[in-house]
């Protein structure tokens, strides 16, 4: 398996996903059909509410022969603040599979995590390679 077949599955959102629901606009109930009394008038057309989609980026943990399981365990719980167990569990999905995620974050944070991986991967010798990419 290549490393572009493993990241696949975790591809571009669907511009979808980020469309408010016309029937549940929220506070505003979008329905720009009324009149200043809140009376239904002209024609039956719904507006969106603007809304931005965060930019989040995705950190991935990439496996390798080298990076003993201990060090990646202790990566995980002191980058990305995860329990032991939870530790445990991403790091044998990323020797299993390839490729696993540590967390979702806006792109300053995204990159100070995998800045500290791989200044800590590098200053103890191991090939470990974390990398973030755009949601
Ligand atoms: N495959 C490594 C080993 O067998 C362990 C490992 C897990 C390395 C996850 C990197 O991101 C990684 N020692």
């Amino acid at each position: 398996m290549t490393l572009p077949d493993l990241l696949a599955p975790i591809g571009e959102a669907s511009a979808t996903t980020w469309l408010r629901p016309l029937t549940s606009a929220g506070p505003n109930d979008g329905d720009d059909n009324k009149d200043a009394g809140g009376t239904e008038s002209g024609t039956a057309t719904k507006t969106r509410p603007k809304t931005k989609r965060p930019n989040l980026y995705r950190v991935l943990l990439l496996n390798d022969d080298y990076t003993p399981m201990e060090f990646v365990i202790l990566v995980l719980q002191d980058v990305f603040n995860k329990s032991r167990e939870d530790a445990m569990r991403i790091m044998l999905h990323v020797h299993q599979k390839g490729v696993g995620e540590c967390g979702i974050y806006p792109y300053e944070v995204a990159e100070t995590k995998v800045t500290r991986v791989m200044d800590t991967a590098r200053k103890n010798q191991h090939p470990l390679q974390c990398v973030m990419e755009k949601q």
